[in-house]
C-alpha cells in the first residue's frame, strides 16, 4: 500500500499491513491472496479455530472473514475476537455469499466494520481493504502518540498511570511483590544553565536510553514521570531485584560520563533513585507506594546524590 506518510521525513512510515484471510475454501483464499499480496502481507486460515490462533499471535491490521465455515463459523469467530482484549481492536470484514439483510445486521452487531459479498469484485475489495487498513493504522499511531513521551520515546506519564494501576492490581491478586523506582537527575537546573536547554534535552534522551537498557523483563516499564524525573515499574520483583535494577540504572548513566562541570566532585551527570517494594501490605494503595519511593529519592538526594535508597513495605 502506498501511503502519504512515506514522503514525510519527520514521521515514521506505516509498516506493511498484515491481513488474515479466513475461508474454508482454498480457492477463495487464493483469489484474495492474489488480489492483496502486492499491498499487504497476507496470512491464511482455513478454519475458525486456526483464525483465532493466528489472530492472537500476529498483530494483524485486518481480518477478512468468511461467514459459513464448518467448525467455528464466522460470526462466532468475530464474537470471540471482540471478547479478547488482545484481538478486539482488529477490524473484521465479513465476506459472505448470503445477501440476507439479517446477516449483515448480525455482523455489524458483532462488531464487524464492513461487508463484502461473493462473488467478489476486485476493485471493491481492494478499496475497502485499503480504507480499513488506513483507519486501523491511524488509530494505532494515535494510541502510540498518546502513550509515548515525545522527547525520549519511552512511556509517558499517562501510560505510567495506566500500567501502574494494572500491575498493582495484579500484584495484589497474585500476592507477588511489586517494585517501583523513581529517579531524578542531579543538579539538572545547573546543567541547563551552563549547557543550554537543548543540551539538557539531549541529556534526558541519553538518560532514558541508559536506564532502559538496565531493564530486562518484558513487563518492566520505564516512563518519563515529569520533567527530569523518571519511573520504573518492576512487576513480580522483590526488594533485592529492585535494588539491583536501581544500581544498574545508576551505573549505566554514570558509564555514559556526560560532562557536568557544575556537579562536583565527579563532574558527570548522575541521578538519585528511590526504590519502594510492596510485599504483602493490605493497607497500601498505589499512591502510597509512589509516596514512599519519592521519600526514598529525597533521602538519596540529602545523603549526597548519585545513589539509591530502598525500602520494602
Ligand atoms: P536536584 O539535584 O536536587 O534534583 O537539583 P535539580 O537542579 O535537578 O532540581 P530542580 O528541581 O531545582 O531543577 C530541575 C530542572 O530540570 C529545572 C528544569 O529547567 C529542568 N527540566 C525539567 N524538565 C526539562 C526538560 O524537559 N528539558 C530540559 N532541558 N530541562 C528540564
Ligand atoms: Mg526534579
Ligand atoms: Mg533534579
Amino acid at each position: 500500500m502506498v501511503n502519504a506518510m512515506d514522503e514525510s521525513a519527520s514521521l515514521p512510515a506505516f509498516p506493511r499491513p498484515k491481513v488474515l484471510v479466513v475461508d474454508d475454501q482454498a480457492l477463495n483464499i487464493r483469489l484474495l491472496h492474489e488480489l492483496l499480496r502486492a499491498d499487504c502481507d497476507v496470512y491464511m486460515a482455513t478454519s475458525g479455530s486456526q483464525a483465532l490462533e493466528l489472530a492472537r499471535s500476529l498483530m494483524l491490521d485486518l481480518i477478512l472473514l468468511d461467514v459459513v465455515m464448518p467448525d467455528v463459523d464466522g460470526h462466532e469467530v468475530c464474537r470471540r475476537l471482540k471478547a479478547d482484549p488482545l484481538t478486539q481492536a482488529i477490524p473484521v470484514i465479513f465476506i459472505t455469499a448470503q445477501q440476507e439483510m439479517a446477516d449483515e445486521v448480525k455482523g455489524f452487531e458483532l462488531g464487524a466494520v464492513d461487508f463484502i459479498t461473493k462473488p467478489i469484485n476486485p476493485v471493491t475489495v481492494k478499496a475497502r481493504v485499503r480504507t480499513h487498513i488506513a483507519l486501523k493504522q491511524q488509530a494505532d499511531m494515535l494510541k502510540r502518540i498518546a502513550l509515548v513521551d515525545g522527547l525520549t520515546g519511552i512511556a509517558n506519564r499517562r501510560r505510567f498511570d495506566e500500567a501502574f494501576t494494572i500491575f498493582w492490581r495484579q500484584s495484589q491478586r497474585d500476592q507477588t511483590p511489586l517494585s517501583l523506582i523513581l529517579f531524578d537527575v542531579d543538579f539538572f537546573k545547573r546543567y541547563n544553565d551552563r549547557y543550554g536547554h537543548q543540551a539538557g534535552d539531549q541529556c534526558l534522551i541519553a538518560i532514558a536510553n541508559a536506564a532502559k537498557s538496565a531493564l530486562h523483563r518484558p513487563n518492566d516499564v520505564i516512563a518519563r514521570y515529569g520533567g527530569e524525573e523518571f519511573a520504573c515499574i518492576l512487576p513480580n520483583t522483590d526488594s533485592n531485584g529492585g535494588a539491583s535494577v536501581a544500581s544498574k540504572i545508576l551505573e549505566n548513566i554514570c558509564a555514559q560520563a556526560i560532562e557536568h562541570r557544575d556537579a562536583p566532585p565527579r563532574c558527570i551527570v548522575t541521578v538519585s533513585l528511590g526504590v519502594a517494594t510492596l510485599r504483602i501490605f493490605p493497607e497500601a494503595t498505589p499512591e502510597s507506594l509512589i509516596k514512599v519511593a519519592d521519600e526514598q529519592l529525597y533521602k538519596a538526594k540529602v545523603a549526597g546524590r548519585s545513589r539509591f535508597e530502598a525500602i520494602a513495605l
